[in-house]
């Protein structure tokens, strides 16, 4: 009786272990991925909406040269290199209207370069 129980318990451990990896792969890829191009001296999106509390993952993509995009009051600042790409995930944890800077410097042009970012309820 004893060893039919353990057998069972073995079999359920191994059932959870298979069906973990499924799980963890689900939650990956859940937050919203955002894509922005970042060139001289542009974002393209130039303006994007995001949902208070909800975990996204922004996808600096740069056509040029190295660009970044900083949000000082969101705590985010993600670098992308030459023809790269780089991603930085956050939670907006306030509403608002914000504007994020190339953080970068890109050329002539870069102060110029903004994204706005509103966060809503
Ligand atoms: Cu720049």
């Amino acid at each position: 009786m004893k060893k039919k129980a353990l057998l069972l318990t073995m079999f359920v451990a191994t059932l959870i272990m298979l069906a973990l990896p499924t799980a963890k792969t689900w939650g990956e890829d859940s937050p919203r991925r955002i894509e922005v191009t970042a060139k001289k001296f542009s974002f393209d999106p130039g303006e994007i909406t995001l949902k208070k509390g909800q975990p996204v993952v922004l996808v600096l993509k740069s056509v040029d040269a190295s660009h970044g995009i900083r949000f000082r009051e969101l705590n985010v600042d993600v670098k992308v290199g030459a023809h790269d790409t780089a991603e930085v995930r956050f939670t907006p944890d306030k509403t608002g209207d914000f504007v994020g800077h190339c953080s970068v410097f890109c050329g002539t042009g870069h102060g110029s370069m903004a994204l706005k970012l509103h966060v809503v309820d």
